[in-house]
């Protein structure tokens, strides 16, 4: 008796039993290959959390930490392989990959196979949504504890899953990025984008430019003031939680435009030598650093190296976007000196595409975010060799409205509801940029109009789940059919984790 969830994303069944609905259909993203077995697991009170292989502890300690306080059972992770409970180890199909995993799921035991830490979190995640959705629960739950029989093989379609946050805009405390953290990562996002500086504030201490957090980050949109930013230890504290869940931290210092909080910090960055007002609206495209001082790569080059230095993830991300006040070929000679100033430290870099006209750099990447199919220098890098990282704006930015009632977010790139963002092909998108060109796709939300993590939610969910699907499962599988009803099951776990979700009228809610 089979039903089989094969690459190609069709469900074969050939018995009533296995046609019953188990969350082996409710997965998101989908994955590879899914191949259920007739009986299932049950996790009891004595169940060990068992390392086959160092590369799973911090994945095991994560699935630890979810299931303890919902099912109340000790579940202590040891290196001793009894066998019965849950098995993490390595020794996976080489079809896996850099980040894949197997999953088999027996009466006896549940095992996760990989052959990295990544593939190790990749599993644990797929684990999770087996279990029934209160095992998300922080407060102890009645069980039975029960997965599925199946035999799972996956690995990603891309190796860049992103979602990025401004915490320009509006400031959110570490707590809140940590929650967010928590809710990408159990879609299988890998890279977390912080967008840290922006007109309205600059919001990570740097210590050879002190004024820029203690002016510029004191305040954001809509005029609160505060204590608006992150001191190093408290960055170096999110970047360590995001890597014990399998994230790795891009940190984005916008320039040369986006930077009134930097010239409202120092008077030597404006090229008339004074200080600017502190900005509290939403416009854009007004600010650009002066690029005919040497302070001004005095400044970039200090903010390069100190970031660089408390920063493991091998990315910066120079921003770039809508320099709209410094004429092109300022916007050249800018760039013409930054980059090797990246380079230096040690990093490779990554921006908005704009600024990829101006590099043959065939590392660096760009992150598209149009609203059109053609971006002919992008287009161009690809041809020479550079991995794009998809996010167009009028498919995958997490802060457009759903639709014209939506109360919350802009609307400049179109409304965006949950089958927009999925119905496009990330690998076949854009004029001249094929399967091979691209590096993934990151979801970005901006928040020009976002104060709380209710907010951020609102906007988030569905549609980050939705950019995870397109960035990790094959292209076969994709079928807006198919994938609602996933999306749907999703629903109760959100519920229990408090997520404030969109509940969108297109998607079948469990
Ligand atoms: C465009 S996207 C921007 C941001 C805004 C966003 C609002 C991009 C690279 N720049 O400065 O916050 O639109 O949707």
């Amino acid at each position: 008796a089979a039903l089989v969830i094969a690459g190609s994303g069709v469900l074969v069944t050939d018995t009533a039993e296995a046609a019953k609905a188990t969350t082996l259909q409710e997965l998101v993203p989908q994955p590879v290959q899914v191949h259920p077995r007739a009986e299932t697991f049950t996790l009891t009170a004595s169940a060990k959390i068992q390392l086959g292989s160092p590369d799973a502890r911090k994945p095991a300690e994560l699935l630890a930490n979810v299931l303890r306080p919902s099912t109340g059972y000790a579940l202590p992770v040891t290196d001793r392989i009894t066998g019965d409970g849950i098995v993490l180890t390595n020794g996976a199909d080489p079809k896996t990959g850099p980040e894949g995993y197997q999953l088999d799921v027996t009466p006896k035991q549940v095992v996760v196979r990989a052959n990295t830490t990544a593939g190790h979190f990749n599993g644990i995640s797929t684990l999770r949504q087996l279990l029934p959705p209160k095992a998300e629960a922080k407060t102890e739950q009645r069980g039975p504890w029960q997965v599925p029989g199946a035999s799972i093989l996956d690995h990603p379609r891309y190796h860049h899953r992103g979602a990025m946050l401004d915490v320009s805009r509006h400031f959110f405390t570490p707590a809140q990025v940590k929650r967010y953290i928590d809710q990408i990562q159990q879609f299988k996002i890998n890279y977390f984008h912080l967008h840290l500086s922006d007109d309205q504030g600059w919001r990570l201490e740097i210590k050879s430019w002190p004024e820029l957090t203690k002016i510029g980050g004191s305040t954001e949109v809509g005029g609160r003031t505060g204590k608006l930013f992150y001191t190093q230890d408290e960055y170096q504290d999110l970047i360590r939680y995001a890597a014990n869940r399998g994230i790795t931290v891009i940190p984005e210092f916008d320039m040369p435009g986006h930077t009134n909080a930097a010239q409202a910090s120092y008077a030597e960055l404006n090229c008339d030598g004074k200080k600017r007002p502190l900005y509290t609206g939403t416009e854009v495209g007004f600010s650009s650093l002066c690029i005919n001082k040497d302070i001004t790569y005095k400044f970039v080059e200090d903010v390069i190296k100190e970031v660089s230095a408390i920063t493991p993830g091998p990315y910066f991300h120079l921003g770039g976007d809508e320099a709209l006040s410094t004429p092109d070929a300022d916007y050249t000679t800018f760039m013409n000196r930054v980059l090797p100033l990246i380079k230096k430290y040690g990093k490779t870099t990554t921006g908005w595409h704009e600024f990829i006209k101006t590099t043959k750099d065939t590392t660096a990447i760009p992150q598209f975010w149009g609203t059109e199919t053609t971006d002919a220098n992008v287009a161009a890098a690809a041809q020479r060799g550079n991995k794009i990282v998809m996010s167009p704006a009028n498919r995958i930015y997490l802060d457009m409205k759903y639709n014209k009632d939506t109360k919350l977010g802009l609307d400049w790139a179109g409304l965006v509801e949950v089958k927009d963002a999925y119905g496009w092909n990330p690998g076949a998108y854009l004029k001249g940029v094929t399967e091979a060109n691209v590096r993934g796709v990151e979801a970005p939300l901006w928040t020009e109009t976002l104060k709380s993590s209710a907010d951020i939610e609102y906007m988030a969910f569905p549609r980050l789940p939705v950019a995870a699907e397109l960035g990790w499962s094959p292209a076969s599988v994709h079928n807006w059919d198919r994938f609602a009803p996933r999306l749907g099951a999703q629903g109760p776990r959100w519920k229990i984790q408090g997520i404030n979700f969109y509940a969108s009228t297109q998607v079948p809610w469990k």
